[in-house]
């Protein structure tokens, strides 16, 4: 049991190391529509747009997802959620919604985290 978990933590570090597509827009490596970059993070349009704005704000740092993070890093989220709020609002004056898909039942893709804005129409609730 103990070599199976040594192996399970194995595949999890590696899989853990391993660049995302989003790496990539970071190092400017493929082309993405930038809106907003600072020191810590980075704003781009979604390639797949479920609303007329729809973007993602990523830390440059990796963290695969938000359950994975570290009280360390809390610094880090405050900025994203704030750099969110600020974004937001300039872009949606009328209001937003922020997502942040996190595992597998939460439809997340990409193992970098990223915080969605939507916005520039009428949301509904409930969301699904
Ligand atoms: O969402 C991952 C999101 O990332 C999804 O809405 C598409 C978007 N995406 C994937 N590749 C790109 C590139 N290259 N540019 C811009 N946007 C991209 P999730 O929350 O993981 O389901």
């Amino acid at each position: 049991e103990s070599e199976n978990a040594g192996i399970a933590a194995k595949s999890y570090a590696e899989n853990n190391s391993a660049e995302t597509i989003f790496t990539k827009i970071i190092r400017k490596e493929i082309p993405a529509k930038i809106i907003y970059e600072d020191d810590v993070c980075l704003a781009f349009n979604d390639v797949n747009p479920q609303a007329p704005v729809h973007f993602l704000l990523i830390p440059k740092t990796r963290i695969d997802c938000l359950s994975s993070s570290k009280e360390t890093d809390a610094q880090l989220l405050g900025h994203l959620m704030y750099t969110a709020g600020q974004l937001g609002n300039s872009l949606c004056p009328k209001g937003f919604r922020l997502v942040i898909n996190n595992g597998q039942e939460g439809c997340q893709s990409v193992y970098h985290l990223h915080l969605h804005i939507l916005g520039g129409m009428q949301c509904g609730w409930p969301p699904v």
